[in-house]
């Protein structure tokens, strides 16, 4: 199981390299990996355990976050209306590719949080409001799928870390709260 000590924080060269695509059928290495990017944020977003292992919670959590650099990321966004229901997106994303995106753009209102991440940097981060996304599942089946609103958003965080690329990278730096004309606020 994944723990803090085991996220790798920014700063590391890993966190800005492209990760390298993932060949079916998966390894023993990949599947366990898959396994515990999961498994971390199962983990996470249960209060009593994740005091227990002092975690930070997330929704998502990928490869070279946990220092292998291979695209693959976990993504688990609970349905917080049912939250011991279905899930509004759970799956282990592997060599994800964002097909189309809308022309609406999308940010988090109380902008994003990143495992790599230590300080705070406040401001927008602007995406796209809604993507097709296509990868394949542990199994090696292929997914083509519409996303939108926060699965969107946290997908879109996800594939970003597979091409070295973090949250505030995004953040307008003269203006980090600038809001665009027709930029949709999630949450
Ligand atoms: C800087 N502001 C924030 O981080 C923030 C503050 C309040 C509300 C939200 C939505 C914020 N932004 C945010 N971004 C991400 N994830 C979260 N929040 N959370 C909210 C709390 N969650 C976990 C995810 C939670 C807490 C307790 C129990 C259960 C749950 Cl679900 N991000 C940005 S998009 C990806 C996502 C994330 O998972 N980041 C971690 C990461 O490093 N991914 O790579
Ligand atoms: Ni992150």
């Amino acid at each position: 199981m994944f723990l803090m000590d085991d996220i790798v924080r920014d700063g590391d060269p890993v966190l800005r390299q492209e990760a390298k695509k993932v060949k079916f059928p998966l390894s023993a290495d990949d599947k366990k990996l898959a396994h515990n990017l999961m498994e971390y944020l199962e983990v996470s977003q249960n209060p009593e355990l994740c005091e227990k292992y002092k975690l930070r919670a997330g929704v998502g959590l990928a490869a070279p976050q946990v220092g292998v650099s291979k695209m693959m990321a976990s993504v688990l966004v609970p349905n917080d209306e049912n939250e011991k229901g279905k899930p509004l997106f759970k799956d282990v994303i592997i060599n994800p590719v964002i097909v189309s995106n809308s022309v609406q753009r999308g940010a988090l209102t109380e902008g994003e949080g990143c495992l790599s991440v230590d300080r705070d940097v406040p401001g927008y981060v602007p995406r796209s409001a809604r993507i097709t996304l296509k990868y394949q599942d542990v199994d090696g089946n292929e997914h083509k799928i519409r996303l939108k609103n926060y699965p969107a958003i946290v997908c879109q965080h996800e594939i970003d870390h597979l091409h070295g690329i973090l949250f505030y990278d995004h953040i307008n730096k003269d203006n980090p709260f600038k809001r665009d004309d027709d930029e949709v606020f999630i949450y």
